[in-house]
């Protein structure tokens, strides 16, 4: 921390990380004078964004996430109808009574099974995303598995085929590789500092395969602009080119690979003549793309949007057949990523892969997000609904079920949140959270192996608590006993800090601000070992077939739209982190009214041109936006950012409401990304 006195009033700068869900784990300088804060602004030193933080974050921080008036301040109970966000204020007591007295009535009643919470990212410092979890398997809840919301397919395809899918490439390998390869993933949006100082501050041939030709794929040396949900097919294709051209790397595959035989067959079948009739991209760029990446040393990141679709899975372990077969594994340079647990991997120090640590979210019972609008309107199911760090009345697919079970007269819904959101909207009792910059916690990127200080930089406003002080004041009114559901914050990340091999204290990592987990990059599995049943990386899986999945992965594609149809994709939005700064003023006017982009040979076939009002809908629903018309989309896709909130919209739903809730292929996850849509103008 550093003081300065001048003249008139103190000025210092408070070093603290911030804890979106986001690849980049920015280091952040709260400057206050006085005591007060001034302004929140990016750490110039910090090693992942060397400057001003995200737009959006530069405007939430010093907007709606410090403006009194738009936060939360105290609790309040329900005091209209369910949705109609009218609310009286109580006190503390008042609150935790109510719920405590609701939830002991349930459990006796019914069975603890129908309190059900759901919770996801709101914020991932450790103990605002984990306690919580403590309170509800002690009492043993149900919980809504976060994960199937956001990325369940991947975890699951990739545990196939590495035993793992928390242990990536270091990014700091990047110094040593030729190539990289970025497969459904929007860093332009939604890591923009690792797209401007990792991905386009080095020295590397840069491969983007993405539908949407976004500022990261516009960059790249080869942009493979493959149609949505044709992406297995493509792995086929280069694999075909490298297999021919004598580039796979045969020692590796003899020595740490199961299942290449099984598919070699499909591969020289693959031409890219084929592929290009598959996927849409043209046979050539596959050529050139396939060599450079072979040629490595090579690293490649998958996407969270990649997965989510209806095959998200097959897609994941075709993509690992990359690597796998041309040997751009255990070297500097090389590797995979999807997800880094820099928690678990500062605890066992390697990105060894012979063990894997839980990330401590596990919350008990549960059931899978796409579950959630069944569950929600079923009485006999859900009699409590305890909603936190999440958004679902917003987020969600089903928008019209999720609202509709929310107006259930008998369910008693709490939500915990900073604001009062959609969902807060429905809830009967609220409780106001505290925000990251009115606690200490400990961060983590996903991306970078760097832990970050969360200091405490103001007081929370009003009578708001952070999320672990709120679940032990209501452990306490259940009059619960069990030593973990009351320990101290300090206790916690001290002992966590001593848990984590990287030489410093709580005390130590606050003072500093932020930590590598190791001085050096590390090497993914350079020891050669798998967690899998076979040790080795198994493109074939028998546990995979034993859960009446393909022995391997298939070159399949998903059919196109049918007929006058188009395939919807709604990624990420540049000004909002998911639904989160959806209600900060000046967000909402970056935003503008909600877009939906064409290319223009569909624009053409259905009349519509730029800025006209149009009408998207599906069996599920309508919704009105603005059309753009480029093509940057290929055609046979509308392109339409997600996550905006619903109650600011002129309809009153966003683009949820026509996502309906299919599972994906494994991990019963969301395949939002495989929602058909038509449009017309109005
Ligand atoms: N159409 C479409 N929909 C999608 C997706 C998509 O690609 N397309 N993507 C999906 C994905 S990837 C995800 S991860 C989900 C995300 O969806 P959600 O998990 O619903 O994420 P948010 O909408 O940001 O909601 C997080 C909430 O946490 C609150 N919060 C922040 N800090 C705290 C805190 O300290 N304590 C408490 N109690 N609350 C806090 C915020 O105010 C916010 O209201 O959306 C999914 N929805
Ligand atoms: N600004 C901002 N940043 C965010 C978020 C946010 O809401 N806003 N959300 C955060 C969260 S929760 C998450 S999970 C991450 C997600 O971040 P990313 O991993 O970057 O994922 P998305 O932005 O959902 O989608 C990335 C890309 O997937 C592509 N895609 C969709 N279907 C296919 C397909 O079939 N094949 C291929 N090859 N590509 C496809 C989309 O066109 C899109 O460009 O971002 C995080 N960062
Ligand atoms: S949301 Fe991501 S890019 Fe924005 S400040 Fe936070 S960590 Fe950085
Ligand atoms: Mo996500």
């Amino acid at each position: 921390m550093y003081s300065r006195l001048d003249m008139t009033s103190e000025i210092k700068i408070i070093s603290t990380t911030c804890p979106r869900d986001c690849y980049d784990g920015c280091g952040i300088s709260v400057i206050t004078r006085d005591g007060k804060i001034a302004t929140v602004t990016g750490n110039k030193e910090h090693p992942s964004n060397r400057g001003p933080l995200c737009a959006k974050c530069s405007i939430a921080y010093n907007g709606a996430w410090r403006n009194e008036s738009a936060r939360l301040l105290h609790p309040m109970r329900r005091a209209g109808e369910k949705g109609a966000a009218e609310f009286e204020k109580i006190s503390w007591q008042e609150a935790l009574d109510e719920i405590a007295t609701r939830l002991t009535d349930i459990q006796r009643t019914t069975g603890v099974e129908k309190i059900a919470h759901t919770h996801y990212t709101g914020t991932c410092s450790m103990l605002a995303i984990e306690y919580p979890c403590r309170f509800f398997e002690h009492i043993g809840a149900t919980e809504i598995e976060p994960d199937t919301i956001c990325n369940n397919a991947g975890h699951v395809a990739w545990n196939y085929v590495f035993g793992n899918s928390l242990n990536g490439f270091d990014p700091r390998t990047i110094r040593d590789s030729k190539c990289v390869l970025v497969w459904g993933a929007n860093p332009s949006v939604t890591a923009p500092h690792v797209h401007r100082n990792w991905l386009y501050g080095n020295d590397v041939k840069v491969i983007v395969v993405d539908p949407v030709k976004h500022e990261t794929a516009a960059k790249a040396d080869i942009h493979l602009q493959v149609r949505p949900g044709s992406d297995a097919a493509l792995t086929y294709s280069l694999l075909h080119v490298i297999q021919r051209d004598g580039m796979l790397d045969e020692d590796f595959i003899k020595n740490n690979v199961i299942g290449y035989e099984e598919v070699k067959t499909w591969i020289a079948e693959s031409s890219p003549d084929w592929g290009a009739t598959q996927t849409g991209i043209p046979a050539d760029l596959i050529e050139k793309a396939a060599h450079l990446y072979a040629q490595g040393p090579s690293i490649m990141w998958l996407g969270q949007g990649l997965q989510r679709q209806a095959r998200g899975g097959n897609v994941f372990r075709a993509c690992a057949m990359l690597p796998a077969f041309t040997g751009n594994i255990g070297k500097a340079g090389t590797g995979a990523y999807y997800l880094n647990d820099t928690f678990g991997i500062a605890r066992n120090k390697g990105l060894s892969n012979s063990h894997v640590e839980d990330d401590g979210e596990d919350c008990g019972h549960s059931i899978g997000q796409m579950d959630l609008p069944d569950a929600i309107n079923d009485p006999d199911q859900v009699k409590a609904f305890i909603v936190w760090n999440s958004n679902p009345a917003a987020s969600n697919p089903a928008q019209e079920k999720i609202a509709r079970g929310l107006s259930r007269e008998d369910l008693f819904t709490v939500v915990v949140d900073c604001f009062l959101t959609d969902t807060a909207s429905y809830a009967d009792i609220i409780l106001p959270a505290a925000s990251f910059l009115e606690f200490d916690d400990l961060c983590a990127s996903y991306f970078h192996l760097m832990l970050g200080a969360q200091v405490k930089a103001m007081e929370p406003p009003g009578e708001a608590l952070p999320n672990q002080e709120i679940f032990r004041r209501l452990a306490a009114a259940m009059k619960l006993d069990g030593g973990e559901l009351y320990e101290q914050d300090e206790d916690i990340l001290r002992r966590e800090m001593e848990k984590l091999d990287i030489g410093l204290s709580w005390e130590e990592l606050r003072a500093a601000g932020w930590a590598f987990a190791s001085t050096e990059p590390m090497i993914l599995w350079a020891d050669g070992k798998y967690s899998t049943p076979s040790g080795k990386i198994e493109i074939a899986s028998a546990q995979a077939q034993k859960n009446g999945l393909p022995l391997t992965p298939t070159p399949d594609v998903d059919a196109p739209a049918p007929g006058n149809h188009l395939r919807l994709l709604s990624p990420a939005d540049k000004y909002l982190m998911n639904s989160s700064y959806g209600n900060d003023p000046k967000i909402r006017q970056k935003l503008g009214p909600a877009t939906v982009t064409i290319n223009p040979e569909d624009a053409k076939l259905r009349d519509i041109a730029e800025g006209d009002p149009v009408i998207m809908s599906n069996e599920t629903g309508e919704l009105t936006l603005t059309a753009k018309v480029s093509d940057i989309v290929p055609a046979g896709t509308a392109l339409s950012a997600k996550s905006r909130w619903v109650m600011h919209e002129p309809g009153k739903v966003n683009v949820n409401i026509l996502h309906t809730p299919r599972k994906t292929d494994m991990g019963e996850s969301t395949s939002v990304h495989g929602t058909k849509i038509m449009l017309q103008k109005v």
